[in-house]
C-alpha cells in the first residue's frame, strides 16, 4: 500500500492533520490501535482556547462546535474561604475559551473524514518504522493479525505517550524533559447541571478540586488523589464528600450532585522530546509532549502542531521548499514550553504537595493572595490561560 503520508494514530492530532492534508488534496491513512468506538468515547480534555476555535472552524469544523460549544469569559480560582474571579474579557482582547469535549472533536473528524472519503484503519497496530531518514520510510503494522506494509513520502507519528513513534528516533538525535508529580487526578462525570458558569479551580488544604462541566447537563469534576490510588478505593459517597469539601469553601455556594457515569485516575507528568522530527518522520501532540492537566493546555498543543505540520507538508508538495520542514520542530516548541510552563505553575499554585511543609502551603496562599490582588498577575494568567499569542 501506498500514501503520501502515513498518520499513526487517530487522537485529535492525526485526524486533524489527515483533515488539514486533505484541504491541501494531500492523501493520507490514518492507522489506529483501538476501535472507532473507544476513540469516540475517550473522556479526556474540555477546554479548546480560542486559536483551537479559531483553527477548527476556519478548517471546516466548527457546525456542532459552534452550536454545542459553550463559551466561557473567565474561570473561577478558590483559596483560604476566597474566590477569585479571572475575567478573560478584561484582562485580554476580548479572548475567550469554548468547553466542548475532547471526544466530540474526535467525532467530527472522524465522521468528516469518512464522509470526504479518508482512510482510517482502526484496530491495527503500527508495529515497526522502517527507513525513516531515507525518501521512501514505510510503516509495518498488523491488521486482523495479518502483517501490513503502508510506504509513504512522510510519516506522522500521533500516537501518544505511549505509542511508538517516538522511540523509533535514535536516542542519541533526542534531548528529553521531565518531570513526574507526586499525584494524580481522579476524574468524573456526572449527570448534573453545572452549578457555576465558570470552572473553578479550588486550592484547599485537603487538595485540589476542579469543578468542570461538559454541557447544561453534565459536569466534570476532578479531585487531587494520590499516585497509587485506585478507583475502587473511591466510592460515590467518598467522592462527594471531598468535591463537597475541597470546592463549597464560600459561602452561599452548593455543589450540585447527580449521577456518576464515569470514573478514572489520570497521573500528571510535564515532557519535552526535542527534537520533534528525524528525517522524514514529524512527531505531533501527546507523543512529543506532555503536561500536567491543570492549564488545560493538551489537546490544544497537540492541534497547534499538526497545523504547523501540514502547512510544512503542503510547501514541499507545492513548492518543494523545505524551509517549514526545517522550523517545524522550532515553530512548535516556542508554544510548547509555554504551555509546559504554564501547566507546571498552575499545577505547583494549586495542588497539595506531600512531603511540603506548613512554609510551602502559605507560599502558596501568598501568590493567591497577590494574584487577586495584582491586575497584571490576573492578566498574565489570563493570557496564559486562553492561548498566549506570540508576535
Ligand atoms: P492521543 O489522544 O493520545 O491519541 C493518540 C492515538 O494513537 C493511538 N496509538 C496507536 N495507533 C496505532 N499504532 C500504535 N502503535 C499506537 N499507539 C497509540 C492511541 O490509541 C490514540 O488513539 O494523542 P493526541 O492526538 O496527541 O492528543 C493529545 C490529547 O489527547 C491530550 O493532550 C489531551 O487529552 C490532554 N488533556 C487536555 N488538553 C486540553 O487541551 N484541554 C484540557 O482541558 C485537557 N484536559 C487532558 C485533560 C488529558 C486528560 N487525561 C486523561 C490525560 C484532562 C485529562 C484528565
Ligand atoms: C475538563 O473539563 O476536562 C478540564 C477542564 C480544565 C482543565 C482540565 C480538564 O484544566
Amino acid at each position: 500500500m501506498q500514501t503520501q503520508v502515513g498518520i499513526i494514530g487517530a487522537g485529535p492530532a492525526g485526524l486533524l492533520l489527515s483533515h488539514l492534508l486533505a484541504l491541501h488534496d494531500i492523501d493520507s491513512v490514518v492507522l489506529e490501535s483501538r476501535s472507532r468506538e473507544y476513540v469516540e468515547n475517550r473522556v479526556r480534555a474540555g477546554v479548546l482556547e480560542q486559536r483551537t476555535v479559531d483553527l477548527l472552524i476556519q478548517a471546516g469544523l466548527g457546525t456542532r462546535l459552534q452550536q454545542e460549544g459553550l463559551q466561557h469569559h473567565g474561570i473561577e480560582i478558590r483559596f483560604n474561604n476566597k474566590a477569585h474571579r479571572i475575567n478573560f474579557n478584561e484582562l485580554t482582547d476580548g479572548e475567550g475559551i469554548t468547553i466542548y469535549g475532547q471526544q466530540e472533536v474526535v467525532k467530527d473528524l472522524i465522521s468528516t473524514r469518512l464522509a470526504a472519503g479518508g482512510e482510517i484503519q482502526f484496530n491495527v497496530s503500527a508495529v515497526c518504522l522502517q527507513e525513516i531518514d531515507s525518501e521512501n520510510p514505510s510503516i509495518e503494522y498488523t491488521q486482523a493479525g495479518v502483517n501490513q506494509k503502508l510506504e509513504c513520502d512522510f510519516i506522522a507519528g500521533c500516537d501518544g505517550f505511549h505509542g511508538i513513534s517516538r522511540s523509533s528516533i535514535p536516542t542519541n538525535k533526542i534531548a528529553s524533559f521531565d518531570r513526574t508529580y507526586p499525584f494524580a487526578w481522579l476524574g468524573i462525570l456526572v449527570n448534573a447541571p453545572p452549578s457555576s458558569d465558570v470552572l473553578i479551580y479550588a486550592n484547599s488544604p485537603d487538595g485540589f478540586a476542579l469543578h468542570s462541566m461538559r454541557s447544561p447537563t453534565v459536569t466534570r469534576n476532578y479531585i487531587q488523589c494520590s499516585l497509587d490510588d485506585n478507583v475502587d478505593a473511591w466510592s460515590d459517597d467518598r467522592v462527594w464528600q471531598a468535591l463537597h469539601s475541597r470546592l463549597e469553601t464560600i459561602e452561599n455556594w452548593t455543589l450540585m450532585e447527580g449521577e456518576i457515569t464515569e470514573k478514572s485516575i489520570t497521573p500528571m507528568r510535564s515532557y519535552v522530546c526535542e527534537t520533534m522530527r528525524h528525517g522524514r518522520l514529524f512527531l505531533a501532540g501527546d507523543a512529543a509532549h506532555i503536561v500536567p492537566p491543570t492549564g488545560a493546555k493538551g489537546m490544544n498543543l497537540a492541534l497547534s502542531d499538526v497545523s504547523y505540520l501540514s502547512a510544512a507538508i503542503n510547501a514541499w508538495y507545492l513548492a518543494g521548499s523545505e524551509e517549514l520542514l526545517i522550523n517545524y520542530t522550532d515553530n512548535c516548541l516556542r508554544h510548547v514550553w509555554r504551555g509546559e510552563h504554564f501547566s507546571w505553575h498552575m499545577t505547583s499554585l494549586l495542588h497539595k504537595f506531600p512531603g511540603d511543609n506548613r512554609f510551602q502551603a502559605r507560599l502558596q496562599i501568598a501568590e493567591l493572595e497577590f494574584l487577586s490582588q495584582s491586575n497584571s498577575a490576573s492578566t498574565a494568567l489570563a493570557e496564559n490561560y486562553v492561548g498566549y499569542k506570540f508576535d
